[in-house]
């Protein structure tokens, strides 16, 4: 009779970031973090990005300040799951691009979010001024900073991945091909 092999046993986090991989019907590679449901306008356009690219995203909900815990056990898992760069979207005070870079070696791609009475000024700062030795990639604010992150990590996955790099150039031909000569 044929001895089942054990499976792996995996770790709570790992499980549930594989899961929702599965749930989207492909692999995730990028995980895409925001501190707030109120940053997913603006996040959404890098997920946009990345999900017209074939590439796929594991999109969460996770606070550097609110929910630490559920922080720390994602990102320690994300790896694992098969995660290769993280973008983390936050506004205010925003830790939770430093905060990830902290806990992973994974490149950490940082958008400053525009949710403040200071207009983003603030999570600007707080996501480009990092300590030397913990470095985050920090994009503009708001929108086209997360569309920009999108993009950027696709080009990071360009140099391993030629359908990534097809799909990067074919993205640019049409953006160049829709700017019109004149204004009017
Ligand atoms: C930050 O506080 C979040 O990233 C968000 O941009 C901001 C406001 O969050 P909510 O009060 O709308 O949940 O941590």
């Amino acid at each position: 009779m044929a001895v089942k092999k054990k499976a792996a046993k995996q770790k709570p986090a790992q499980k549930a970031a594989a899961k929702t991989s599965k749930a989207r019907g492909k692999k995730a590679r990028v995980a895409v973090l925001m501190g707030s449901k109120s940053d997913w306008p603006s996040m959404e356009a890098a997920v946009e990005v990345l999900k017209g690219m074939g590439v796929g995203c594991d999109v969460r909900v996770i606070s550097a300040h609110r929910t630490p815990e559920r922080h720390h056990k994602f990102v320690t898992g994300a790896e694992a799951a098969g995660i290769e760069l993280f973008i983390c979207g936050a506004g205010f005070a925003a830790h939770l691009a430093g905060v990830t870079a902290a806990i992973t070696p994974l490149p950490v791609l940082g958008v400053p979010l525009d949710s403040s009475a200071l207009n983003g000024m603030d999570a600007l700062l707080a996501t480009v001024q990092m300590p030397g030795g913990i470095p985050v990639a920090t994009f503009g604010i708001g929108k086209s900073g997360a569309k920009n992150a999108g993009l950027f990590a696709a080009a990071m996955l360009a140099g391993s991945d030629p359908s990534v790099r097809k799909a990067l150039d074919a993205y640019r031909k049409k953006q160049t091909a829709s700017v019109p000569e004149r204004p009017f």
